[in-house]
């Protein structure tokens, strides 16, 4: 995207980006610009701080950090910065995600993540086009209108059950 990104994707793996990818797809049906970018909590920690450190003043407003097993990314990430970051817990083979999930939300008091259901990459999309719209006119229309089109269809496919 050429225009400034105000979403930050990142992910402990490109392993994570089959999961990540819903939210970078919820971002374009807005016109958010996003970037998307591999940042180990474990393999890469200096770079981890570097981007979270960084992240404000180069004009992001909101992080989407996803990761799996110790899923330490988003956490770490939101200690360092000041700007809202969203966890996506993503499921391994083993422990189905449950380790990611309880690695994510436990979150000590004073260092917040929102964090979405596991593999829940599209609401993660979708949670920081709202956080975005609060104070966007455009965006907040664009979710109305959203929220009205899933409305619709839920009732279009009601009526096809009435077929
Ligand atoms: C985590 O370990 C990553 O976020 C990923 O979910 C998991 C496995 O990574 P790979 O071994 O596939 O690189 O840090």
């Amino acid at each position: 995207m050429s225009e400034t990104p105000v979403v930050g994707i990142v992910m402990g793996s490109d392993s994570d980006w089959p999961m990540m990818e819903p939210a970078a797809q919820a971002l374009r049906e807005f016109d958010v610009p996003f970037e998307a970018h591999v940042v180990s909590a474990h393999r890469t920690p200096r770079r981890m701080l570097d981007y979270a450190e960084s992240a404000a003043d180069r004009g992001l407003r909101v992080v989407i950090a996803g990761a799996g097993g110790a899923a330490h990314l988003p956490g770490m990430i939101a200690a360092a910065t000041p700007l809202p970051v969203i966890g996506v817990p993503r499921p391994l083979d083993r422990l189905d995600g449950l380790d990611s999930l309880l690695s994510i939300v436990q979150m000590p008091a004073g260092v917040p993540v929102a964090t979405v259901s596991i593999g829940g990459g599209r609401n993660a999309g979708l949670l920081a086009v709202r956080i975005l719209a609060a104070g966007d006119d455009r965006l907040r229309a664009a979710v109305t209108r959203f929220q009205a089109d899933l409305a619709e269809s839920v009732l279009a496919r009601d009526d096809a059950l009435q077929d």
